[in-house]
């Protein structure tokens, strides 16, 4: 194992409260609709436009707005989000996460954010966490959204180890999928049913150490 490629969301930190306190707020101001709990882990990992479609079609509204105004509305969400994850510091780390971003380091190992959010870098900033890092894939640049390899493809060629020298860390189905399609050991962090394809799973990033990654990786 060579490099680690790390999601953001449900892997570092609980951004999807936040994510989902900004979008019931925006779907009931601007649409008029509530929006179901099950949306809080329906969006996890799905780009920020398509978690605005999501929204749209679940109002049946997917055909009321031009383009610019769906963006406009994606717009304001994220400002709201934005309030929200300023307020992040080092005690919102998920347990266990310090612990292996040392002993990563320590062994040498490579280590890159695979994630779907372009608010990555300034969420890492908040939780202290920026400089632990070698390289931040950007979102923006890759044309599909999980569950395509893309991102984790880019988070692999920015450290430059080949993606089936890495180990790839999610909570998402479409995660663990997007891992997968690029060639990379996957571990899930979550229930086992619900992360079937994960190479190995964890229930909790407590879990997670570099020996539980190396044995995943040489399985
Ligand atoms: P942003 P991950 C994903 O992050 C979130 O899980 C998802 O809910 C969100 O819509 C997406 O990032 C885009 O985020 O609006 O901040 O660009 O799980 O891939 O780290
Ligand atoms: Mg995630």
């Amino acid at each position: 194992m060579q490099g680690v490629l790390f999601d953001l969301d449900g892997v570092i930190t609980d951004t999807a409260k936040f994510h989902f306190k900004a979008w019931s707020r925006l779907a009931k101001e601007k649409l008029g609709v509530t929006l179901p709990a099950s949306f809080e882990s329906d969006l996890k990992g799905i780009s920020r436009i398509d978690s605005m479609n999501r929204i749209l079609k679940f109002a049946k509204m997917e055909n009321k707005y031009s383009a610019d105004e769906v963006d406009a509305m994606a717009q304001y969400k994220n400002e709201l989000y934005l309030k929200e994850i300023g307020k992040l510091t080092q005690t919102d780390i998920f347990p266990g996460i310090e612990n292996l971003l040392d002993e990563l380091a320590v062994n040498k190992v490579k280590l890159s954010v695979a994630s779907a959010s372009k608010n990555a870098p300034f969420i890492l900033e908040k939780l202290g966490l920026r400089e632990q890092f070698d390289a931040i894939a950007d979102p923006a640049k890759v044309a599909h959204g999980k569950p395509a390899p893309d991102i984790f493809l880019e988070a692999a060629a920015k450290i430059d180890v080949d993606p089936t020298k890495c180990v790839g860390i999610e909570d998402a189905k479409a995660g663990v999928e997007a891992i997968k399609s690029a060639g990379a050991v996957a571990v899930g962090v979550g229930d086992s049913n619900d992360l079937k394809e994960a190479d190995s799973v964890v229930a909790s990033t407590e879990e997670l150490t570099y020996s539980v990654l190396e044995q995943a990786f040489r399985k």
